[in-house]
Order: structure tokens, then sequence, then C-alpha cells
């Protein structure tokens, strides 16, 4: 009797301490849920307003509203970028603009009567073209970090070269001129005779000499060139390269809305077999300083080099999207889909990427030590 009564209390107290831990376990599942769904509808918001809200309009003003958000976050790109991660200084000399560079090939910057100083085509009865450039290397102090020079042996003055372009079949002529103070060569990857490869001594061709390159174009791809002359690190890492690129002739990729010549290098300052500083093309920090604009899903095609002498690996690590690569560009089909390629020295890749948000995003190196010696830049995207 005693003992069932004892049981009935027990039982009777257990109720309202059941019914207390439903409530503050469901009192902070509900905080939890609720804050879940208000954070993703923020972002669905943001989502909604990426693919929608591209031409706001008065009468619409919940979309006004959004895109305003979205606006923020990449406006004066230029300063926030550079004050996020607190780059030092800007680049007053404006001997080369690798902004230009990213999408210049066969000297298309320049008006005609220039151009054809430098670059003239010919049709042939195949339908194919000749290309002929005038290239001479030069020794040239070039700019590689703000206020830092470096004695630079280049190709028509610039480093990377102007770049070479040519169709799968085309015939390439270059008239080559050494202009520099010590004995330089093309050495051109893709398919040539013995006597057109420019690597061996009897290649060399030495200060006020001439020489005449022809070889036809392929296969189709991403490819360089660079001087062949000893010694060959010294003659790479002071800067004797360019991007060759070869497009095939029956073309059967997406069209690109944009076409963007990234080759990654690197400098040594002080001559001691290391390098001190680290870009693409060329001028560090340069796209961190001057975001390479873009708009939000348009196919932006990138001719990826790896020249960086005395490292043995580079890598190309792009945020918040993935990206199509075709390895050297010799297959129509991409044969990965990632964020991160890593490249040894002389390969290189196509990357067709589409940003599916507007905004800031990074690019760089993942080799950290690179990202902070000046291997790193921003794609902006707008809508
Ligand atoms: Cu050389």
């Amino acid at each position: 009797m005693e003992k069932s009564r004892l049981t009935g209390i027990m039982q009777h107290a257990k109720i309202p301490l059941a019914v207390a831990l439903i409530l503050i376990f469901g009192f902070a599942i509900f905080k939890i849920s609720a804050k879940d769904v208000k954070a993703e509808t923020e972002f669905d918001k943001m989502k909604e307003a990426a693919s929608h809200c591209t031409q706001p309009s008065a009468t619409d003003p919940e979309c006004m509203e959004s895109f305003k958000k979205l606006q923020s976050s990449h406006r004066d790109a230029q300063r926030t970028a550079q004050e996020k991660v607190g780059i030092v200084g800007s680049y007053p000399s404006n001997d080369f603009d690798p902004i230009e560079y990213l999408s210049t090939w066969n000297y298309n910057h320049l008006p005609a009567n220039e151009r054809s100083k430098y670059y003239r085509e010919t049709k042939r009865a195949d339908g194919s073209l000749l290309r002929e450039y005038w290239i001479y290397a030069e020794d040239k102090e070039i700019e590689i970090a703000p206020g830092v020079f470096f004695p630079a042996w280049t190709y028509n003055g610039q480093v990377p070269a102007p770049t070479i372009r040519a169709t799968e079949g085309d015939r390439i002529r270059i008239h080559f001129e050494n202009k520099g103070t010590k004995p330089h060569t093309m050495h051109f990857h893709g398919f040539h005779p013995s006597s057109m490869d420019g690597s061996m001594p009897e290649d060399f061709v030495y200060p006020g000499q001439n020489f005449t390159y022809e070889f036809d174009a392929d296969p189709f791809g991403v490819h360089l060139f660079h001087c062949h002359s000893v010694p060959l690190k010294q003659h790479i890492s002071k800067g004797l390269y360019g991007a060759y690129i070869v497009d095939p002739k029956n073309d059967t990729r997406p069209k690109p809305n944009k076409e963007l010549v990234m080759v990654m290098n690197a400098f040594d300052t002080n001559l001691d077999g290391e390098n001190e500083v680290y870009a693409v093309n060329t001028k560090a920090f340069y796209y961190t300083l001057n975001p390479i604009k873009v708009k939000k899903d348009e196919l932006i095609r990138i001719y990826l080099i790896n020249i960086v002498e005395f490292d043995p690996i580079n890598s190309f690590h792009l945020h918040a999207t993935f990206f199509d690569e075709y390895g050297t560009g010799t297959n129509q089909k991409p044969h990965t889909y990632t964020d991160i390629i890593s490249l040894a020295q002389g390969e290189r890749s196509i990357l067709d990427v589409r940003f599916k948000y507007p905004g800031m995003y990074m690019f760089h190196a993942h080799v950290s030590e690179f990202t902070e010696l000046g291997w790193m830049g921003f794609f902006e995207v707008a809508d």
C-alpha cells in the first residue's frame, strides 16, 4: 500500500519533468530551425536577385533593394580588393598593361599601320593563312612590383612576349633579330623540322644577327615559345617566353564570350637561383589592384601557361566556381571539372570558366608562398 502510493507520487512527479524537458528541447529545436530558415531565405533572396534582377526598374522595389545589396558587394572593386588583402602601392609606369595583354594576340591592339610593322597575314591557295611576325630580342628594365624594376631580357620589349595565335594548318614565319647582348633563340613547342628547333649551339642567334623560323601551326592547343640559349634557366627566368595558341581547324568546343591569356611567371631579383616575386603576366598583384572584369554566366576561356623557373610546381585555384579543363588544349573534350590545377614548368592548359553569381572572386596559386609574393588576382563579375 505504502509502496504503491510512493510509486504513484513518483509517477506524478515525472509528468512535469517530462513536460519541462519537451519544452526545453522543443524550444531549442525551434530556435535552431528558425535560424536556418531565416539564413536560407536571405540566401535565396540573393540568388533570386542574381538571376532575375539584372535590369532593376523603379516599378519593382523588392528587386531594386536586392540589386542594391548585390551591387554594394562589388562596388569600387579596385579599392575593395586592395584594402581587403593589404597590398601596398600602385603601378605608375605604363610600359606594359597586363589587362590589355590578356586579350591581345597577333598585335590586335595596334592600329593597322602600326600593326603591319610587326604582323602580316596573307591568304594561301588552300584557304589557310601565312602569318608573318617581326620579333626582336632586347634587354630592358621592366616593372614587376610597384616601384620594383628587373633587368629583363625580352622579346619586343615586353614580358611575356607578344602572343602568337594561328589556326591549325596555317604557316608561321618569324623574322627574328637579336638586338640584345647575349645569344638568343626562339624555340617553339609544336611540330617542326630540327632546323627550326632553336635549341642547339648552332641555332644560337648572336647579337646583331637574324634568323627566320618557318613551320606549320600544329597540333592545335595552347603552347609556348621561349629562348633555348644557355644557361637555359637564366634565359628563361630573365623573361624570354610567350604564349603560342593554335586553334583547331574544326572547332567543336562551345564558343567563348571572352578569352584570356595567363602566363604564370616569377622573377629572381637578387640572382640567387630563387624567385622573390611571383605573378600572372609579370606584374605582382596587378589583377588584385585592377580586377579582371567579366559577366555572370558568360563563358570565359583561359589559356594558362606555367613558365616559373626554379620552383618545380605551380598551381591555379579559382574561388566560388569550377572550370572545365582541356589539358594542353589538344583535345576538344574537357578531361576534368575542378577548381584547381597544378602545372610543372612548361605545362599549360585551357580552362573554361563561368561564374554563377556577381561579385569579387579571388584566383591564386595554392602554393601560399607564391600568393603572398604576388601571385593573386580577382575577377569582378557583373550582372
Ligand atoms: Cu636567350
